[in-house]
């Protein structure tokens, strides 16, 4: 399940997120993650939901884990950790996804001691969606991360059609895409060019 192209759902570029992820459910994503940085609302999760479980795809909430509870799995930045028990909060979410954004290898190795499921990497690119996202770590970066783990890694930032056979040379185990699938308008046709390319044998 953790492999291939990881969709992100970003409250703040999406206007209609039931409708956004149903044309990318369609078009075969089965990983999808919900970002909303101004406050997850619960009821646009519950519809998501009904969506994901439909179709067998996950559904993993961004920064709030009282909600991720409610859904398929929880992602957490360092900062989202911070001065808490992770080993407690993994023992929480029982069998949901647990994954961590990691920047070096230390700290993939202590997101694996705690129980994660996989490790996020990145900015592998530069990237406009995220102000903070710090400088592209390309494909030398997200190599030592995928090195220093034995749990997937899903590489992020700036990932597009283009970059992608780069970022499967790396041995990530996933992409994460959010303007990839935003900017031209038609995000079923983007996640199944997406998906066609991750999954083309290498050049
Ligand atoms: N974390 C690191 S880069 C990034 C996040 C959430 C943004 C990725 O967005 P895009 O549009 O795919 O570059
Ligand atoms: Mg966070």
């Amino acid at each position: 399940m953790l492999a291939g192209i990881y969709g992100i759902v970003d409250r703040s570029l999406v206007k209609r997120p039931v409708a956004f992820l149903d044309e990318i459910l369609a078009a075969g994503i089965r990983v999808v993650q919900y970002r909303a940085k101004a406050g997850v609302e619960r009821e646009v999760v519950r519809a998501m939901l009904e969506r994901t479980r439909a179709v067998g795809a996950i559904l993993i909430v961004n920064d709030d884990f009282e909600v991720a509870l409610e859904a398929d799995g929880w992602h957490a930045g360092q900062e989202d950790l911070a001065g808490r028990d992770v080993v407690a909060l993994r023992a929480q979410l029982g069998t949901r996804v647990f994954g961590v954004s990691c920047g070096v290898a230390g700290e993939a190795r202590a997101a694996a001691e705690a129980g994660a499921d996989y490790v996020g990497t990145g900015p592998f690119a530069a990237t406009a969606t995220k102000g903070d996202a710090g400088p592209a770590i390309g494909i030398e970066g997200v190599r030592a991360v995928v090195r220093a783990t034995s749990l997937p890694v899903v590489a992020i930032g700036g990932i597009d059609a283009n970059n992608l056979a780069e970022v499967k040379s790396t041995g990530a185990a996933m992409a994460a895409v959010v303007s990839a699938l935003t900017r031209s308008g038609d995000p079923r046709r983007a996640a199944a060019q997406l998906i066609a390319r991750w999954n083309a044998p290498p050049a």
